[in-house]
């Protein structure tokens, strides 16, 4: 039944959405020991709260309509500040314009509740039309730096075209999430990067980003991979040389292209690195995410490479605005505990548990891909000759 302004009809409002809020999220018992799926998501557009959607006034609004509806809310930053995990979300309102908000949650798997405002994002001289996916980083400078993606109206589109964009790398800098100041777009030499990332060591005394140059807003051309770049000074951000350190290869799940989720964990045995990757199906671009593992000494390097996804789109993440899609741009390390964020077909985000040692365990130990079938089948019957054996031994 359609309802209008009452008491009774804004309670009820609010009701729901504390029952949302306060749901308690549990491990979905099945998992493959490397990480726990949850039961529900973690933020979804119902999580936006009643007042940005609905104007409460009597006068205004008195057959109770929602006045600014929310679409999604996906792709989130992460970071723990004190005893808190905090979310920085790509919300996508109604009119398809996504910004910023700040969610935070005691537990990292439930009650996840935004702040009063969405982030008000400082402009450039340049206004940015849309802005997404924002990774968080915790530098050694003592600053956290977000950085994210402005996509603008491509400046060469022709007068009938309004969907040629130009995305490049906005930078913003802040100490508590609440004041942020913004930075100059980030200048590489090409013409469109998404899912850039700063690493958070100085690495020879510089800035070191992850850069995933493109030749085109969606088709990578001969662009695409993860690349890397140093830069003097977040204040004039300029990347004068970039190299690929993660390449795309042929038939793998990122043979498409792929980006640097978000900033990776230090841990002894190297860098740990959550990335996604695109293959091309008869139904569409599938985006899945993958582990790597680089040198600490050597941060360019990669030191392991397990084959395949970590995370692919699964039961309900199938289905969304852009179905088969798994994307991160966040992860928090508590302890031992990894909290990886992850959002399924640009709707909604999910959280899944693991630890240090599970993902570097499973870093170390999956095999690489052997690039075709053949190679695949004789590693994959090395451990089953070992297995037959050990089983025939262990009265199995
Ligand atoms: O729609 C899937 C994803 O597409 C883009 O990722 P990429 O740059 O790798 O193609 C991004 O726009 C991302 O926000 C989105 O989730």
């Amino acid at each position: 039944m359609l309802k209008s302004h009452s008491t009774d009809n804004i309670k009820a409002l609010f009701e729901e959405y504390e029952y949302l809020i306060n749901q308690v999220n549990s491990p979905l018992g099945t998992n493959n020991g490397v990480y726990e799926r949850y039961e529900n998501p973690v933020l979804t557009a119902e999580h936006a709260p009643v007042h940005w959607r609905y104007d409460l006034d009597a006068t205004r609004n008195p057959l109770l309509l929602e006045r600014q509806g929310i679409n999604a809310a996906f792709n989130a930053g992460a970071i723990s500040i004190d005893d808190r995990i905090l979310l920085v979300a790509r919300v996508e309102g109604v009119d398809r314009k996504s910004f910023f908000a700040v969610a935070e949650s005691k537990t990292g798997i439930d009650n996840f509740r935004f702040w009063d405002y969405p982030i008000l994002l400082p402009e450039t001289d340049d206004p940015d039309v849309n802005v997404y996916d924002m990774r968080l980083t915790r530098h050694e400078d003592g600053w956290i730096y977000g950085l994210f993606c402005t996509e603008r109206r491509d400046p060469k589109a022709g007068p009938g075209d309004f969907s040629s964009a130009v995305a490049q790398c906005g930078i913003v800098r802040t100490k508590d999430l609440k004041s942020w100041e913004r930075l100059p777009d980030l200048k590489t030499s090409s013409s469109q990067q998404r899912n850039c990332v700063l690493h958070p060591e100085f690495v020879d005394g510089k800035y070191a980003f992850y850069t995933r140059p493109m030749d085109g807003f969606i088709d990578t051309g001969s662009g695409g991979g993860i690349g890397w770049g140093l830069c003097d000074d977040m204040t004039n951000p300029e990347i004068s040389s970039e190299i690929i350190i993660e390449d795309r290869r042929y038939h793998t799940i990122n043979e498409v292209k792929n980006g640097q989720g978000p900033a990776p964990i230090k841990t002894d045995a190297g860098w740990l690195h959550l990335a996604h990757g695109v293959r091309n199906t008869a139904a569409g671009l599938r985006y899945v995410l993958y582990l790597f593992m680089t040198s600490l000494e050597e941060p360019t390097k990669i030191i392991y490479r397990p084959a395949g996804h970590l995370i692919a789109p699964q039961g309900i993440e199938r289905v969304g605005d852009v179905s088969n899609v798994v994307f991160a741009n966040g992860w928090v390390q508590r302890g031992e505990q990894i909290f990886i964020y992850y959002a399924s077909s640009d709707t909604r985000m999910h959280v899944a548990t693991s630890t240090v040692e599970r993902l570097v365990d499973y870093c170390k130990n999956t095999p690489e891909d052997g690039l075709r079938s053949g190679k695949s089948v004789e590693v994959r019957s090395e451990m089953i000759a070992k297995n037959l054996e050990w089983m025939k031994n262990n009265g199995f």
